[in-house]
């Protein structure tokens, strides 16, 4: 933990990390690349990283990968990434997942950062602290709902088709892969500096896959991957089992047995869960059948969906609907069939969405990228966590999971039910599933496969879920006949076993014990039948969950009692596991628990609290005291055979919000004017572009890109003299969805033009583009003299290149720009512009924080710019001028030391009100809110990133288009959660 302490930034000059000459990468140097923990290089390996037909085996051992997909981009506050880890392990996954997006970490061609916000040596090696696996995709392209896919802006003014063998791009591909790879190479499992297990290659490649080229890539990718010191096994995601990049089908030598096939799926809710392993229909390109040998492996499946601009995808409903649709019910219906499938390799897309600040935000999706995700943005544990982690700790303790042989399929007598019969191979456990594809809740009667028979018990399924049911189940020394509530977790703590099973709040359970001898059975805690038949040897326990049903059952001959934990959702929710070298430990109470340290008597637990609740400890034997976040904590022997707290934990402190006053306000784009000194831009002279837009006849170029103008605001200007016979003013131009351009002719406003926002059948369309047309005021330009016409454009990202054909090249910009010649008159003047867009990439907060606006240029965002001659103001306001205006004002918070706090910053207005608002906190693009648009008006302010002890200023850069008031509205500080505990923060700067 303390690593953060010891970190720091260092450059690498040209050639010193192995890279191609002249590029620059800047490395945080830590734990993993010290002496103690050598990087790799020709010793044998530590660790190795197998698998076999069905399962990843790490050092030999059979391994159920279950995973979560955290972006590291899309938290920009180091020290939280902590926090999202200890919360995936929390929750029962024993790996997180992660894309590193190319273009946050390239300004320039042959520039390379990997410190501060963009340390991803840093970040794995937290993953390793925190006792999680890694899997790995760094491109080149990942898609994911960013700026061209991942693409650095400049890669799309370079020459070579992209997704290809073409020479041009694998040269800069290489460059990518070389510096990228010697940050993750020394942290592969293997090499004993880390905990990478999986890599990669490319991201749900489905174009030239018959054609030679795709081949050819893949394999240049394969080689190149390897030659960089990557040894753990490879694979591709196929976006859906198509059988596309199975073993063998690109690099001829070196990838057998170390090349896994996956696939993606994202079902929507009321899909029917599809069969695509054991229990699949087979065939040449799907079922078991596309890759026989390699295990089942989902490399992203849908854990949510994104929301687009307008709140397309969940009826205006935001993330919430997401939530909602794809809930704890779609997770356990989905990856309880996934399980059941045979897949052993499971990534859940997202687990932590996150925000897509600054520029990264593909142009369909807006700021938040919370996901409906187990996690939100605001970092809060959700509902939809104890599916998960009943899942991730079943996978833990019951290891013969990750190899279950099929048998078949049950009777359930009713089709919309559908059971699962599956069989631990190493064991003698039946595992089954099963799930109710209807829409309304059923009761049906489950043949349970049993040593001594079938038997007949009844379970009730809500609709549209799924549950997992066992027979023959080893727990501790005993074996448990059958049970109707889902296995969640068994550990010995101390002298008793204890087991864990979990079924839906006011859900009736059935469990049958194996005793030959009649045990002494107490209850408690909750209601709970037992009645022991002796003729078949069988404890049978029926109970009506309702939060912790605790057994205790001794006396039936075993060397311990067990203690039998009956949990209903909430009270899973508030359960948690964590191994010690001393052994497991269980906690019942908090809503968190982030780390155990045995050390003497005591055991240390550090969590966290979301309210005043209590604290239930299972430790290890000897174990007399507790501490909980540093603090001994009164505690008794419980029934149950834990230390129990005599007192609550206390929840988090309350404290206040400031108001947001003290604005001020300056209003800019003197670039409008037509004094305005434009004799430094760039002239947009340019012939030919590599965009696949086409550069109009005669040219010249004005797209942004081909005169490195990448991220944000752009701004064009043209000098002519006078008369032209004209009109109007035509100008073409691209944007991406939501994207706004606004002219003035000698400071005169002409008007805004906003790009039509595709409907829903037409979001495939991609290449959005429109038209401007301004009327040139009569007489305006009838004399000799000089005139300006200026421009602002607002492109809103590149496109994705899903499709593998160059889209992220489109153009962003003007396209071509001139005035209609008046019927009769000459043709209008060739006009000369002159382009400006964003400055030099911010050194500390990337190459996607700012664009071109006058403000951004000048520091208006930045924390210490001088605003004390802007004009004092307060909120809501309102202004029909078009252009460019500014709001800034400080606040301090005093956030309590030791209380989590996730804040947001809320925009509210009258949705009639045209006008959008970059919103940065201490310098930092936080997001983008469109207030006629939507539907995100609730913005993350990260910790770090945000002081939550300090003095902090927010800065508004507002474009209104003048056809409307503008605002800003009302603007607020809201509290999206609060927990007493946290992780040590450290602010980014
Ligand atoms: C798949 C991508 O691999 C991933 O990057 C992301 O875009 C995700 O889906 C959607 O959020 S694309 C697949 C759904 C066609």
């Amino acid at each position: 933990m303390e690593f953060s302490r010891r970190r720091f930034g260092l450059l690498i000059g040209g050639g010193a990390a192995g890279l191609a000459t002249g590029a620059t990468v800047a490395v945080g140097v830590s734990r993993a690349m010290d002496k103690e923990h050598p990087a790799q290089g020709g010793r044998p390996a530590a660790h190795t990283v197998g698998f076999d037909r069905h399962s990843v085996l790490l050092d030999g051992r059979r391994i159920a990968v279950w995973s979560g997909e955290f972006h590291p981009f899309r938290l920009p506050s180091p020290s939280l990434w902590r926090d999202i880890l200890q919360k995936f392990r929390a929750s029962g996954y024993n790996t997180v997942c992660i894309y590193v997006s190319w273009n946050y970490h390239s300004p320039a061609p042959g520039t390379y950062d990997f410190t501060g916000v963009r340390d991803l040596g840093a970040m794995l090696d937290m993953a390793a602290e925190e006792g999680l696996h890694v899997i790995v995709r760094p491109g080149p392209y990942i898609n994911a709902e960013v700026d061209a896919g991942g693409y650095p802006g400049w890669l799309t003014a370079t020459a070579g088709t992209a997704r290809t063998d073409d020479p041009t791009y694998l040269g800069h591909v290489d460059q990518w892969l070389t510096a990228v790879n010697a940050v993750i190479a020394p942290r592969q499992y293997t090499s004993g500096g880390g905990t990478v297990l999986l890599y990669q290659l490319e991201n749900e490649y489905a174009a030239h896959v018959h054609d030679g080229t795709g081949a050819r890539y893949m394999a240049h990718l394969y080689a190149k991957v390897r030659a960089d010191g990557i040894e753990v096994p490879l694979f591709h995601n196929d976006k859906g089992r198509n059988g596309y990049w199975t073993p063998g089908s690109f690099a001829t030598d070196g990838e057998s047995g170390r090349y896994l096939y996956a696939f993606d799926g994202y079902p929507s809710p009321d899909d029917t869960p599809p069969d695509w392993g054991l229990f699949g229909r087979g065939g040449a390109k799907g079922g078991s059948t596309a890759s026989p040998g390699t295990p089942g492996f989902l490399a992203e499946f849908g854990g949510g969906w994104f929301d687009c601009w307008g709140g397309a995808e969940f009826d205006g409903q935001g993330y919430a609907g997401a939530r909602a649709t794809r809930d704890a019910a779609y997770e356990r219906r989905f990856y309880l069939t996934n399980l059941a499938n045979g897949i052993t390799v499971h990534n859940v897309y997202m687990t932590f969405g996150g925000t897509s600040w600054g520029w990264l935000p593909a142009p369909a999706v807006y700021t938040s990228y919370d996901y409906g995700a187990a996690i939100d943005e605001a970092r809060n544990l959700t509902s939809k966590i104890p599916p998960m982690k009943q899942l991730g700790y079943l996978l833990a303790t019951v290891p013969g999971l990750a190899r279950l042989d099929r048998v078949g399929r049950g009777d359930t007598g009713d089709p919309d039910v559908v059971l699962y019969h599956l069989a631990d191979h190493a064991g003698s456990a039946h595992i089954l599933v099963a799930r109710n594809d209807a829409a309304t809740d059923r009761e049906v009667t489950l043949p349970l496969p049993t040593a001594t028979g079938t038997r007949n018990v009844p379970v009730r399924i809500p609709a549209r879920d799924a549950r997992l049911l066992a027979t023959e189940l080893t727990l501790g020394s005993r074996l448990l006949r059958w049970t109707t509530a889902q296995p969640m977790l068994q550990q010995k703590s101390g002298r008793q076993d204890i087991a864990v099973l979990v079924s839906r709040p006011k859900d009736t359970v059935e469990l049958a014990l194996a005793c030959s001898r009649r045990p002494t059975v107490s209850v408690l805690d909750g209601a709970a039948q037992t009645s022991y038949d002796a003729s078949a040897g069988l404890l049978r326990i029926t109970a009506t969950l309702s939060g912790l049903t605790r057994l205790h059952i001794s006396g039936d001959g075993h060397p311990s009692p067990l203690l039998l934990l009956l949990a209903d959702d909430d009270a899973s929710a508030a359960l948690w596991r964590h191994d010690t070298a001393s052994g497991p430990v269980l906690v019942h109470g908090p809503a968190l628990l982030r780390d155990v340290e045995v050390r003497g008597t005591a055991v240390r637990l550090t969590g966290d609290t979301t309210a005043p609740s209590g604290l239930e400890v299972w430790a290890p034997r000897g174990i007399e005291a507790v501490l909980w976040n540093g603090r001994p904590v009164p505690v008794a022997m419980s029934p149950s055979g834990s230390l129990t707290a005599r007192h609550q934990l206390p929840g988090p402190a309350s404290f206040a919000l400031p108001k947001l006053t003290g604005w001020r306000r300056a209003e800019e784009n003197p670039e409008s004017e037509p004094g305005y000194d434009d004799s430094a831009w760039a002239v947009a002279d340019r012939r030919t572009s590599h965009s696949p837009t086409p550069v109009p006849a005669g040219g010249p170029v004005l797209f942004a890109d081909d005169y490195g103008f990448h991220y944000g605001d752009v701004w064009y200007r043209t000098t002519f003299t006078g008369p032209v016979d004209s009109a109007t003013v035509e100008l073409a131009y691209r944007t991406g969805t939501q994207g706004l351009l606004m002219a003035w002719l000698d400071g005169t406003p002409l008007g805004a033009h906003r790009m039509p926002v595709p409907t829903k059948e037409q979001t495939g369309v991609r290449r959005w583009s429109a038209t401007a047309s301004f009327p040139v005021p009569a007489g305006a330009l009838h004399g000799t003299g000089r005139h300006v016409l200026a421009v602002l454009v607002r492109p809103m990202a590149h496109d994705e290149d899903g499709g593998a054909n160059d889209a992220h090249k489109t153009a962003r910009g003007l396209v071509s720009a001139a005035f209609a010649p008046a019927s009769g008159s000459g043709p209008a003047p060739a006009l000369t512009w002159r382009i400006q867009g964003a400055g030099p990439a911010d050194p500390l907060r990337g190459p996607l924080n700012t664009g071109g606006l006058h403000g951004e240029r000048a520091g208006w965002h930045l924390p210490h710019h001088d605003d004390r001659h802007w004009q004092p103001t307060t909120l809501p306001h309102t202004g029909t001028r078009q252009g460019v205006t500014w709001y800034r004002t400080d606040f301090r918070l005093a956030v309590p030391h030791g209380t989590d706090a996730s804040l947001g910053l809320t925009l509210t207005d009258d949705p009639a009100h045209a006008y959008r608002i970059q919103l940065f906190l201490n310098g930092w693009n936080l997001g983008q809110y469109i207030n006629d648009v939507g539907p995100q008006h609730t913005f993350v302010l990260p910790n770090g990133i945000l002081d939550p002890h300090g003095h902090n200023t927010l800065a508004l850069a507002v474009l209104s288009d003048g056809t409307t008031p503008a605002g800003p509205g009302n603007a607020e500080l809201t509290l999206l959660g609060a927990a007493a505990g946290g992780v040590p923060l450290t602010l980014v700067t």
